[in-house]
């Protein structure tokens, strides 16, 4: 079947958002609760291994299970994950968090040559369309058919539901459909959805097991700052960036 839509992760995909973005959001909130945890770089690169906020905050909890919370109230880490939220949403909306280089030039070609557009990530909703307003531009969260994120399924990445909820949302088959990814959860749920997928590595993926996509890539490339192929894949000879062509050439027709 022909490829007729794309589907992007966000975070690490569109925007390398998790290091200074994400992580500073957290650490602004626990100070903010009055609690003395600090998630440096190397620290939050370890609990990204769990998706989700208010997972991420779970999981360290138990990773420290010394640290006494001040608040014993069920509803504490919500709270603090909507606080971390507010936080991050402002800073985007300062534009501080740019999209990575090549992805403005593939959504406008993708909507030129008539390709959907669709988003599937574990973010939080209201991070997707701040970014997107602030980063792509006023009314650019329309671009996108569906914007499938955060608790809008039960399961989050490594499980595939995000995809499939995409696919389902806007009645596409996974054989109509290319993925975009930059982390290894992130492949293991779009390859769990039956979806060709293409990585671009971020700082904090480089080194994760990209065994199952179509191709990897250290980021889309713009002309004159082309794209490093870290896995060719399916694509034969030499690639500068990543476009709508590349997309049909990855996709078994
Ligand atoms: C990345 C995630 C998210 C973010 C933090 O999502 O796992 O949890 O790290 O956002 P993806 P929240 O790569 O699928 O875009 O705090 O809103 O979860
Ligand atoms: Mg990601």
């Amino acid at each position: 079947m022909a490829l007729t839509t794309f589907i992007f992760d966000v975070d690490g995909t569109l925007a390398d958002t998790e290091r200074d973005g994400h992580r500073v959001a957290f650490n602004r909130a626990f100070a903010e609760a009055g609690l003395d945890w600090n998630w440096d770089v190397g620290l939050y690169g370890e609990l990204l291994a769990v998706t989700g906020g208010k997972e991420r905050i779970r999981h360290f909890q138990e990773l420290r299970p010394e640290l006494v919370l001040p608040d014993q109230t069920p509803d504490f880490v919500a709270r603090l994950h909507a606080s971390k939220t507010r936080i991050y949403t402002e800073m985007l909306a300062r534009g501080l968090i740019p999209l990575r280089p090549g992805v403005r030039r593939l959504l406008v070609e993708a909507r030129r040559r008539g390709l959907r557009l669709a988003i599937a990530t574990t973010t939080t909703p209201d991070n997707v369309t701040t970014l997107l307003e602030h980063s792509l531009g006023a009314g650019s969260t329309a671009w996108f058919e569906v914007i499938a994120a955060g608790d809008i399924v039960p399961r989050k990445k490594p499980a595939p539901d995000i995809y499939l909820h995409a696919m389902d949302q806007m009645g596409v088959r996974a054989e109509q459909c290319l993925a975009f990814e930059d982390s290894a959860n992130g492949l293991r749920a779009a390859r769990d959805a039956g979806l060709t997928t293409v990585v671009t590595v971020s700082d904090y993926t480089r080194d994760h097991d990209f065994d199952g996509a179509a191709l990897v890539l250290d980021g889309l490339g713009e002309p004159g700052q082309p794209c490093g192929v870290i896995r060719s894949g399916r694509i034969r000879g030499p690639l500068s960036v990543f476009d709508v062509d590349t997309a049909h050439r990855l996709l078994p027709q």
